[in-house]
C-alpha cells in the first residue's frame, strides 16, 4: 500500500485538551473507522500518562484531515458489570442497516474479553455486553448477516510472546443469532511459522467484493531477536461461505518503514484497525477500482494512512501463489 505523503495523519499533539482525563496525551492509535452520513469517521483510541485509555471520534470529509470530537465516548450499561474494566481498546466499526456497532478488546482481571457497543448517532452509545471471555480480542462483525447468521473474525490468546505477554496464531470464525451469544464455527487460519505471519490477529471487518470478502490482518513476525515485527496482510473470503479461503497473499502488504512506525511507545508496528472504501456500488460491494484507505496504528503512537485501490488489494491476496488464478 502507499502511505499518504503527510502521515502520520493524527498524532499526540491533535487529541484536544479534555479535563481532566485528557491533558498532554502520551498516543493515540488504532483506529476503528467507518462512513458516516457521507463523512469519515474513526473512533481512535487514546492513551493519557496515568495509561489510562479513552476513546474519541474524528470526523472528515476527505478521510485525511480529521477534526477531533472534545467529547470522550462514553457506553451507557456497562455500570451493570461487576467486574472491574481496566480498558476498553481497539475498537473495530461495523454497519449494519442504520445501526453502527462498535467490536472492543476489554482488559479486565478474567482476561482480555470481546465486548460489543452500538449507536445510531455517534453520540450516545449503549454496551450491548461482553460476548466473549477468557482470552480473546480482534473481534470483527462481519457488514451484513451469511445464511441469516450475524458472523465475526476473532482471535483467541494463546501463544506466549517473547516478554511474558500472549498472542495467538489462529483466526477463528464464529456465529450468532443475536450478537450476544456465539458459537465458534471453525479456525479460519492460523499464522505460518518462520514468515511475516506466525501469529495472526484481524484488522478493520471485511468489506464486500465482487470477488468475495477482502480482509486486512496483522501478522506479527516473531523471529527477530530483538523485537515483534507487526505487518498487514490480505487475505479473501468465499462470499457465500466465507470459512472458505481463496487466496492469501504470501507477502504482507504494509511493514514497519518509517521513522513513526519504527520508533515509538512499541516500536515496529503497523496494526490495521479501520478501512474505508470510498466508491460503492448501489448494492454495497466496493467498486473494484476505487480508492480504499486503510487507517493503522503506528508504533502504538499515532494514526497512519495507506491508500491502495480494491484491485490491487485483491491482487495482493493472489500474489505469490500465481497457481491460484490458472
Ligand atoms: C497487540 C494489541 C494492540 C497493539 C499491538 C502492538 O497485542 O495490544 O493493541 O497495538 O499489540 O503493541
Amino acid at each position: 500500500m502507499k502511505r499518504y505523503v503527510n502521515n502520520p495523519i493524527i498524532a499526540r499533539e491533535d487529541v484536544p485538551e479534555i479535563k481532566p482525563q485528557l491533558v498532554d496525551v502520551t498516543s493515540v492509535f488504532n483506529p476503528g473507522a467507518i462512513k458516516y452520513r457521507d463523512e469519515f469517521l474513526l473512533m481512535l483510541r487514546v492513551q493519557n500518562r496515568g495509561r489510562e485509555t479513552y476513546l474519541l471520534t474524528a470526523q472528515s470529509d476527505n478521510g485525511i484531515g480529521f477534526a477531533l470530537s472534545k467529547t470522550i465516548v462514553e457506553f451507557s450499561g456497562l455500570e451493570d458489570v461487576s467486574e472491574t474494566i481496566y480498558h476498553i481498546y481497539d475498537p473495530r466499526l461495523t454497519a449494519i442497516d442504520d445501526t453502527y456497532y462498535i467490536m472492543f478488546a476489554m482488559d479486565m482481571d478474567s482476561g482480555c474479553n470481546l465486548g460489543l457497543a452500538r449507536t445510531t448517532d455517534f453520540k450516545s452509545y449503549r454496551f450491548m455486553g461482553i460476548i466473549a471471555s477468557g482470552d480473546i480480542r480482534n473481534g470483527v462483525l462481519f457488514p451484513e448477516k451469511i445464511n441469516d447468521k450475524y458472523i465475526r473474525l476473532d482471535r483467541p490468546n494463546n501463544k506466549p510472546l517473547a516478554g511474558g505477554s500472549t498472542s495467538g496464531s489462529s483466526i477463528y470464525l464464529s456465529e450468532s443469532d443475536d450478537l450476544i451469544n456465539w458459537r465458534t464455527v471453525c479456525p479460519l487460519m492460523s499464522g505460518r511459522p518462520h514468515f511475516w505471519d506466525e501469529l495472526i490477529g484481524s484488522g478493520p471487518p471485511p468489506i464486500k467484493t465482487r470477488e468475495g470478502w477482502l480482509h486486512i490482518y496483522h501478522g506479527i513476525a516473531t523471529h527477530f531477536g530483538s523485537t515483534n515485527i507487526y505487518q498487514a496482510g490480505v487475505v479473501l473470503l468465499d462470499l457465500d461461505n466465507p470459512e472458505k479461503i481463496i487466496a492469501r497473499g504470501k507477502y504482507n502488504i504494509l511493514e514497519p518503514r518509517e521513522p513513526y512506525e519504527l520508533v515509538g511507545q512499541v516500536p515496529n508496528v503497523v496494526f490495521p484497525s479501520g478501512m474505508i472504501v470510498k466508491d460503492l456500488e448501489p448494492d454495497g460491494t466496493a467498486k473494484s477500482d476505487s480508492e480504499l484507505f486503510l487507517y493503522y496504528g503506528a508504533a502504538d503512537t499515532s494514526v497512519g494512512l495507506a491508500i491502495a485501490t480494491v484491485s490491487e488489494l485483491i491482487d495482493a491476496c493472489h500474489e505469490g501463489n500465481e497457481s491460484d488464478r490458472e
